[in-house]
């Protein structure tokens, strides 16, 4: 079991539920800390640039303009296998398919208003994390 660090977002459909609180309590009873955290409405420019990846997919479009609709909180999670365990927490990334008990089959109304976004390898997590944070905004448990 590795100690690692994964970049997750809340995103704005959460947001405007105001269940914040309800998906960091998941996070924390799951032995995940948050070591950085911050709220912020993305530009354009920023969630093109985080979802480079998905640049020549059909929903590409759509993505930047619900991750752009209104605040998004976004944090790193540190703990054991933190990457799986948080893909684990968040469910498939279409809520229909995801598993009960899962923060997207509890939150998410659709596959593009999915509550959360929770990197995929320990390479994405290096390169999100450093999207969003400088090593001086990431506050690791003593
Ligand atoms: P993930 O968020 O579960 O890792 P990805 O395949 O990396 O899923 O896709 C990134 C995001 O793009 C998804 O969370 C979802 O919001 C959106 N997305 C993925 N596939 C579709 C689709 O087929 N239609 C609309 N949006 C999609």
């Amino acid at each position: 079991m590795a100690n690692e660090r994964t970049l997750s977002i809340i995103k704005p459909d959460a947001v405007a539920k105001n269940v914040i609180g309800e998906i960091y309590t998941r996070f924390e009873k799951a032995g995940l800390a948050i070591v950085a955290a911050k709220m912020m409405h993305l530009t354009q420019e920023q969630a093109e640039g985080f979802y480079a990846e998905h640049k020549e997919r059909p929903f590409f479009n759509d993505l930047v303009a619900f991750m752009t609709s209104g605040p998004v909180v976004v944090q790193v999670l540190e703990g054991e296998d933190a990457i799986v365990k948080n893909r684990d927490l968040m469910g498939a990334t279409n809520p229909k398919e995801a598993e009960a008990g899962t923060i997207r089959a509890d939150f998410a109304s659709s596959i593009d208003a999915n509550a959360v976004h929770g990197s995929d390898s320990a390479a994405s997590a290096e390169r999100e994390i450093a999207y969003f944070f400088n090593d001086g905004e990431i506050c690791p448990r003593g």
